[in-house]
């Protein structure tokens, strides 16, 4: 199906694996991924592509979306040149939204260039929003668009490209006149996110309407676990010191002055309406109480009354009083989420979270009490002040927190891999936050993606830990909980025996990478067939390594899909589409 040509659209929006051969590189990319639902190479794309493509067809452009990075991962065989030579489109858009895809990015945007030399390549997401100067000077990039919130200027530039004309106008947009870079101001800053949604409708309708279901798809394992999210807010009022869209970042680099919100009627509907198409979880992205206590009983109230029955995954930015968890006992399945980062009071606030490990635990236990059936607790390894020791400490509490509260309560603990985010904080002052930043500018991202292992990877180290302490730790760590979870009871036995053998594969693989390259993770003298060969090594991408990708899932109510909704629903959109065309 992939294979045949497919009908000029206006723009193709296309998700690149973070690194484009990785098929030659598998076995070395490690843990990096082991807490979200994506493989290593993020086969996940921007929820953004589904609020441009909506937006920009409201207005009569024709928008196709193509995760490649699926495909390629799902179709070893697929010659990935022929395929893009088949597409026909007006413009290309690339996400550039994860700094991790920095390789794929680029190698796909340059085998595009080859293949269709005259259509415009457009980059847009946070990492392409600040690297822009950097990226635009590359001869196969043609514009860069701004920010968090682009749907607007992308209907703007695609009008522009279409009809010719003066790309001056395009609000948010870094372009090149001939050879001189230009960098129009950063004007399209939504403080509401009313006008757009992510309408899983429209996604489903777009996939029937152009057979691309596969092309569609957002994550390997999506047609047996089809997680769906809903997106309350853009930017945050909150300053965790490594995250790239905190307050501070939304500010100097987003253009954001204000966090934009979702009214809360439309979330709850935008959920009730989701829920109707599917029975899988639905991630709720932003805590409730972010806006303000009354927008989280809005949501809550309106999704009681609508008795949506889905698993609904919350998050927690902070620790919430006793009545939010009672008022939340009103809903069916409720799950929640938390990143303390670590058991240590201290090193959590100088990390930009200001809640104590008392206060956590108090919260797990009111949630627990209101039928709260999953609270996942995500801790995290390379924050400073944290050394070896404090890490494995971190465990051990995560041990006793699985002893008091059984098994409802899950922890992770997980490296910040591969990278410190730019825009950060730590990333901007990385003394002053206990990091020593390794490298800074984009194209030594773009390289660090092409060394052998996810250690060469890392941009930064911490003042207490090394990158090979980082790595080594990690695997201790992973491996320690492990035990921890089986001892408790939270996973069996074959579950603990599999992530124990793919811990110690895992390592071993690095321990002889370690041995065939340098300090950098350059080859050594004669080393290079050695290390082609064993990068080769046949290892599974989609398996979690530190833990079970399983213990990270919310259940799924029988098939996942409500396939006869979900058709009469599209066949209704196209009678009345039909019916207002005449
Ligand atoms: C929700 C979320 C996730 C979800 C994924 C949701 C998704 N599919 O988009 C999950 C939990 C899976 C996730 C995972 C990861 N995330 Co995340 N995530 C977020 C979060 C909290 C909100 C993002 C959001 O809701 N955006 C709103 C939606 C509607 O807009 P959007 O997708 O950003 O798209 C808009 C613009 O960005 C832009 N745009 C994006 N792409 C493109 C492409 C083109 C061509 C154009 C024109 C425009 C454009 O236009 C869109 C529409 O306006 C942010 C932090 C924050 N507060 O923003 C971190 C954040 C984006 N994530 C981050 C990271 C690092 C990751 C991971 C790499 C972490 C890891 N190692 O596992 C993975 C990558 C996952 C993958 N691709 O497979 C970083 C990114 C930093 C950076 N510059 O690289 C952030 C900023 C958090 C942080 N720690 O700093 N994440």
């Amino acid at each position: 199906m992939i294979h045949r040509i497919i009908p000029t659209a206006d723009l193709v929006l296309i998700h690149p694996p973070s690194i484009f051969d990785f098929a030659d590189r598998k076995a070395f990319l490690g843990p990096i991924s082991n807490v979200v639902p994506s493989a290593p190479i993020f086969e996940m794309y921007p929820i953004g592509f589904s609020s441009i493509s909506e937006h920009l067809s409201q207005n009569g452009m024709n928008v196709r979306i193509v995760n490649l990075a699926y495909l390629m991962l799902t179709r070893p065989k697929m010659d990935v040149r022929q395929f893009l030579g088949r597409i026909r489109a007006r413009a290309f858009g690339i996400s550039l939204h994860w700094l991790p895809h920095a390789h794929g990015a680029m190698e796909l945007s340059r085998m595009l260039k080859e293949v269709h030399p005259d259509v415009p390549v457009i980059f847009g997401g946070y990492s392409s929003t600040y690297f822009h100067r950097e990226i635009i000077s590359y001869p196969y990039v043609d514009f860069v668009l701004r920010g968090d919130s682009t749907e607007r200027a992308a209907l703007m530039l695609m009008e522009t490209v279409k009809t010719g004309g003066d790309f001056a106008r395009v609000p948010n947009l870094t372009w090149k006149d001939n050879r001189r870079i230009v960098v129009n101001d950063l004007m399209v800053v939504e403080a509401r996110l009313n006008d757009f949604t992510n309408s899983y409708r429209t996604m489903f309708r777009k996939a029937l309407k152009y057979c691309a279901l596969s092309a569609m798809t957002p994550i390997h394992d999506w047609w047996r676990y089809p997680i769906t999210m809903i997106v309350t807010c853009r930017g945050c009022k909150k300053n965790c010191s490594f995250c790239g869209e905190s307050n501070f970042a939304m500010k100097r680099f987003l253009g954001r002055r204000e966090v934009a919100f979702r009214d809360p009627e439309l979330v709850a509907k935008d959920i009730t309406d989701l829920s109707r198409f599917t029975t899988a979880p639905i991630s709720v992205v932003g805590d409730l109480r972010h806006a303000s206590d009354a927008y989280a009983r809005t949501v809550i109230d309106r999704l009681a009354d609508a008795r949506v029955k889905n698993h609904l995954v919350l998050e927690l930015f902070d620790t919430a009083p006793r009545e939010y968890f009672q008022r939340l006992g009103r809903l069916e399945h409720v799950n929640f989420e938390i990143s303390p980062g670590t058991h240590d009071d201290d090193i959590r606030k100088r990390s930009g979270r200001m809640y104590s490990t008392h206060e956590m635990e108090e919260n797990i236990a009111w949630a627990l009490e209101n039928g709260v059936e999953k609270f996942d607790v995500f801790f995290m390894i390379g924050i400073p002040g944290q050394d070896e020791s404090s890490v494995m400490e971190t465990v051990d509490y995560a041990g006793r927190l699985m002893k008091r509260f059984g098994k409802r309560v899950m922890p992770f603990i997980s490296p910040l891999a591969p990278f410190l985010d730019p825009g950060s904080l730590s990333f901007e002052h990385p003394e002053r936050y206990g990091y020593r930043l390794l490298f800074r500018t984009f194209r030594r991202h773009l390289e660090a993606l092409e060394k052998p292992s996810w250690k060469y990877m890392l941009n930064y180290e911490t003042k207490h830990l090394t990158r090979d302490d980082i790595v080594r730790v990690t695997y201790d760590a992973g491996s320690r909980l492990n035990d921890l979870k089986r001892e408790t009871g939270h996973i069996d036995e074959t579950t603990h025996e599999t992530v124990s053998r793919r811990i110690e594969e895992n390592r071993a693989l690095l321990r002889e990478v370690d041995l065939l390259v340098d300090r950098e993770g350059n080859p050594k003298a004669g080393a290079g067939g050695k290390l082609k060969k064993l990068m080769k090594t046949d290892v599974s991408l989609t398996e979690g390594i530190i833990c079970d990708n399983e213990e990270i899932k919310w259940p799924v109510f029988t098939s996942g899909f409500r396939f006869i909704r979900i058709g009469a629903a599209v066949i209704g959109d196209v009678v009345r589409w039909m019916a207002g065309r005449r």
